[in-house]
């Protein structure tokens, strides 16, 4: 019989003192990404392909689909009494409870949909969420009560709807996969305590932007490049997926490493990835899993963030492969 992540979490309140509220908000926030899977799932036959037109504040076009998701997973966790604010990827800065509800005690930040280029050509897209104790519940949070380095997340997730449909979280102890099971729409424990090897053949990054790279990240990955002919003495794999939820269930899963590293394209940009709503959560579920994550040259979870919205230079994954990419950072 597996154990499904209601039965978990109750596992975890009373084996390592979760609060409740933290393990209803979880609740919820799964029964959310569940509605997401749903529309994702129609595709074509939900009008839920395709983009709205609009631009939202990162100046990219939105995807019917991120709006969709924004908005499922604001509705599903306004009312609850849980939250003292939301901030999103798709949303100009954080968003209040609305008065008709009761304030909490966290702060709830996510990517809705994460890979919306992977929408229309039905390659897995997935949601990432991160949970902050907010500093006050007495009234609305401000971008300030989200400014704490990530080493003070409460929990982190991601799902990834893909062949199926998996949450994968960690509260602390330990990083545990749920599958969704379609049947009876539960999440089941299908992986618990997930290690990732220190060690790895494969790789992952966006090779076309190899000539924007500084000088450390160019040296490490044309020595994964040479291969057995060159200083690694062996071969290795890459993958690109082009969906971090993906990339990353990926290294959970075998091990690798995941580069998304700043470029010269714009030098005032540390990354392209966000710093609160994919950095943060992403490197504290690898770290749980005893992988490491660094913007090459510290813990991402370690920065102290300055505005909502800011990115991050991203390597994750197996120890011993972003121990040396960022050895070669600060050498
Ligand atoms: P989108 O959500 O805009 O598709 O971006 C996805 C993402 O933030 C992350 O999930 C991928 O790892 C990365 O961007 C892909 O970036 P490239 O399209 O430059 O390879």
């Amino acid at each position: 019989m597996k154990l499904s992540l209601s039965h978990y979490l109750i596992r975890c309140e009373r084996e390592h003192g979760i609060e409740s509220d933290l393990r209803l908000l979880l609740e919820t926030v799964a029964r959310a990404c569940k509605s997401i899977s749903h529309a994702v799932n129609k595709g074509a036959l939900g009008n839920v392909l395709g983009s709205t037109g609009t631009i939202n504040v990162q100046g990219e076009a939105q995807k019917k689909l991120d709006v969709l998701s924004n908005e499922i997973l604001f509705e599903a966790n306004c009312w609850g009494g849980y939250l003292a604010g939301m901030a999103s990827e798709e949303m100009d800065g954080p968003v209040g409870i609305p008065l008709a509800y009761p304030r909490g005690k966290y702060l709830l930040l996510f990517d809705p949909l994460d890979g919306s280029s992977n929408i229309d050509v039905n390659v897995s897209i997935g949601t990432i969420f991160s949970v902050l104790r907010s500093p006050s519940s007495e009234e609305d949070a401000g971008e300030a009560a989200f400014m704490q380095q990530g080493t003070r997340q409460m929990c982190a997730g991601y799902t990834v709807y893909g062949p199926q449909t998996l949450l994968v979280l960690s509260v602390g102890h330990g990083v545990q996969v749920f599958t969704l099971d379609r049947d009876t729409g539960s999440f089941l424990m299908t992986q618990s305590n997930v290690r990732i090897p220190a060690d790895t053949r494969e790789f992952a990054i966006n090779m076309s932007n190899v000539r924007h790279w500084d000088a450390p990240v160019r040296r490490y990955v044309d020595e994964l490049l040479a291969g057995r002919t060159g200083p690694r003495g062996v071969d290795f794999n890459m993958r690109w997926v082009a969906s971090m939820v993906a990339d990353v269930h990926r290294i959970m899963t075998r091990g690798g490493i995941f580069m998304y590293p700043r470029d010269a394209r714009d030098p005032t940009r540390a990354g392209r990835l966000r710093l609160m709503y994919e950095g943060n959560p992403m490197a504290y579920l690898i770290e749980q899993a005893g992988g490491a994550a660094t913007n090459g040259e510290r813990r991402i979870l370690e920065i102290q963030p300055a505005t909502l919205h800011e990115r991050v230079a991203v390597f994750l994954g197996s120890r011993n492969e972003v121990e040396r990419v960022t050895g070669y950072h600060n050498a």
